[in-house]
Formats: C-alpha cells, structure tokens, sequence
C-alpha cells in the first residue's frame, strides 16, 4: 500500500475520542470552544482530541518523515507555544514547517489570516476548519490548536498537544539538530510526567478555571488552587535551577507558557491577581531565565497574546478593549539564577537564530531601546 493510501485509511479509521469526558459545549453565547461554561458551573476542559501519533514505527498510519507534516500553531496559544518552543529548541525547523493562524479567531475557526491572501502558502486553505474536515467531515469539537496536518492529504493528523511535544522530543530524534538538548530523559520521565500533572490542573489549566468559573464558589477554589501551587512550586525553584534535574525538560516548557502570560493576561482577565508574577520573586526570576534563553522568549508575541484573550472572550470581556500595558522590559532584565548551577542544555547547545520568516516582529515584544 503507498503512504498516501495508508494515510487516507488512517483518516477514516484513526479518530479516537475520549467522549466520556464531561464537556461545556451548551453556551451558544460563547466564542472559544474551551471558554463554554454554563452559569453557576465549573469549567471543565474539553480534552477529547483527535490522538493519532506521528511515530518512528508509523503504527497510527503516519510515520515520523521530514517534510511531511505542518504543525499548525497560533502564537498567542499557551497549548502552542509549547510546541512551537520543543520545535525550535530540538531544531525540527526544516523537517516539519510550521503554519501561523493570527491571534484572532471567529466561532468557527481559526485563519491564516497573517499570510499574504489569508491563505496558508504550504496548506493552501484559509481556514484551519478545512484540516480538520479533511480528517472528519463536519468536525464537532473545537478547530483548535496546535494541530498538526498531513501535508499530501490536507488532513489534521492529531490536534492532542501533550503528545505532539513529547512526540517531537522522543520519536523524531533523528531529525534532531547537533547538540540538541534531551528534553524528556528517560531516567526523569516519572517524575517530569508527576511535575506535569500537578503544574497541569492547578496551573496551564487552573488559570483558565479562574477565569471561565461560572460561580463565585467555583472560581475561589480555582484560584486558592492555582496560588497554593504556585506557591509551592515557587519553593521548589528557590533551591533549583529548573523544575525536573539540572537542564531544561519539557516540565519547564510548560510552565512558562502559563508564566509568560500571566501579567499580560492572567492576572487581570483571568482574575488570577492575588500577585502578579513580577511580585513573586522566584518564580518571576525562573521565568526571566527561561525567558533569556534561546527558543523561549524569542517565540513569545505579547501582542497577540493579549488580542487573543482580550478580543475573543467576549463572554468575559464584552467590550473587547485591550489593555495598553504592562511594561515589559522588566523580562530582560538579569535574573541571577545562574548561581544556583544547571546547566540549561546539559551536554548540548542553545539552538541558532529563529528562521527569518519566524522571527517576532520587534513592535510585539520587550521593548528594547539603543
Ligand atoms: N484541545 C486542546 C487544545 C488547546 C486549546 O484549547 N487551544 C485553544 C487556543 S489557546 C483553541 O484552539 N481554541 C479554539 C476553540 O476552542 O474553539 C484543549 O483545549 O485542551
């Protein structure tokens, strides 16, 4: 059988969901799929994925092969961001290219609506929608990214975000670049996985049960759990470097992109704002680390970071108004974690330069004068 027919076989046979999950899908006033909390409930994400895996073996149809497969991200999208982070710091750049949606979305989809036509040049779609009805006609769940698509059948292979990045960590090592960094070593994965879960519910997760509670009493428990972790997780970093060994794991990764955006988006929008992130020594030292280090802070677009949540929560924030600030220059400032030893890359190296087409434009970042 040739790769296009296994794969089209793939697409009829290989979506698998978790459709015993609870999901908030019964507010039509609602813009975000994720964002549909009946009132008086609690938010409760849907986490049903399409979860098909690219892999060396290619037992779901699709196996790991450069230049086959586009990760579809938004930058403003914390479960994105990772992969966009995993992709540049392991150097997967030339072997799966990458489609960017802007901030933006309506209820149906997100658009490409960054590239010249609003069409995706490599996808020629101009919607996501239309990857992900290619894989199931009609898709009833959300358009959501990151997705990754089938580039010969236009088809989305998976949209499930924990695999994609410990996917690209452990099945596509050998596309990696030289020097890349072990970001999900075997020796560390219970405890990265134990690191995951909690820094999951409490955190990536527990931000946006802050803001999408439906009740009082809903919300205040999301955020003496999202505080009471943060806390602890502050007291862990006091004393280390990084969260799992001594180099950066994929534990780091996704606590940062709850981090970067806190005081952007969190702490007002969310109603996260016992403390903003800057009033929390560590970890605001932890994340301006991170942030420094190549492949973190260079994927970060605060800019449509704030269009993203300010202008589609609309349930939330009815007037769509984004907020000016805050100041940003603090995240280059020296952070002085250096003294607690680690080594970010262990043995490897920070990754080179962004590709051009990939760099963030400088009017949506730190601000940098001189
Ligand atoms: N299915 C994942 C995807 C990550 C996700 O929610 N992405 C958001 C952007 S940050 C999205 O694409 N939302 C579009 C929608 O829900 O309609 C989840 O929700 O757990």
């Amino acid at each position: 059988m040739t790769k296009r027919c296994q794969a089209s076989v793939a697409v009829t046979t290989v979506v698998l969901m978790r459709s015993d999950r609870p999901t908030t899908v019964d507010n039509p006033a609602a813009e975000e799929h994720n964002s549909r909390v009946a009132d008086g409930q609690e938010f409760v994400r849907d986490t049903a994925f399409i979860e098909t895996r690219i892999t060396r073996d290619g037992r779901d149809g699709y196996p790991v092969e450069p230049g086959r497969y586009r990760l579809v991200v938004a930058r403003a999208c914390p479960w994105a961001n990772r992969a966009i982070i995993v992709r540049r710091l392991l150097g997967l750049e030339d072997a799966i290219s990458m489609g960017m949606c802007g901030p933006t979305h309506g209820v149906n989809s997100w658009t490409f609506d960054l590239d010249p036509g609003g069409i995706d040049p490599v996808l020629g779609v101009p919607r996501l929608k239309d990857a992900y009805d290619r894989r199931m006609p009609g898709y009833p769940k959300g358009i959501t990214v990151p997705a990754v698509v089938d580039i010969p059948t236009g088809a989305v292979v998976t949209n499930d975000y924990p695999h994609i990045t410990t996917d690209f960590e452990v099945e596509w090592t050998d596309h990696h670049r030289p020097g890349a960094p072990d970001l999900y070593p075997d020796r560390l994965r219970d405890e990265i996985d134990e690191i995951n879960r909690g820094v999951y519910t409490e955190v990536n997760n527990g931000v946006y049960r802050c803001g999408f509670a439906g009740s009082q009493q809903s919300y205040d428990e999301a955020y003496r759990r999202l505080f009471t972790k943060l806390d602890e997780l502050s007291e862990r970093l006091s004393t280390r470097r990084f969260l799992v060994g001594d180099t950066i794991t994929e534990a780091d990764i996704r606590l940062f992109t709850t981090l970067v955006r806190f005081d952007a988006v969190y702490h007002g929008h969310f109603k996260c704002n016992r403390s903003t992130l800057t009033e929390m020594p560590v970890l605001w030292a932890y994340a301006r680390d991170l942030f420094q280090t190549p492949g973190f802070g260079d994927t970060i677009d605060f800019t449509q970071i704030k269009a993203h949540y300010y202008l589609v929560h609309r349930g939330i924030n009815p007037t769509g108004i984004v907020p000016d600030g805050p100041d940003l220059t603090g995240w280059l400032t020296p952070h002085h974690r250096g003294r607690l030893g680690g080594r970010p890359f262990g043995d490897g190296t920070p990754p080179g330069p962004p590709k051009p087409t990939e760099v963030v434009p400088a009017q949506n970042w730190v601000p940098v004068h001189g």
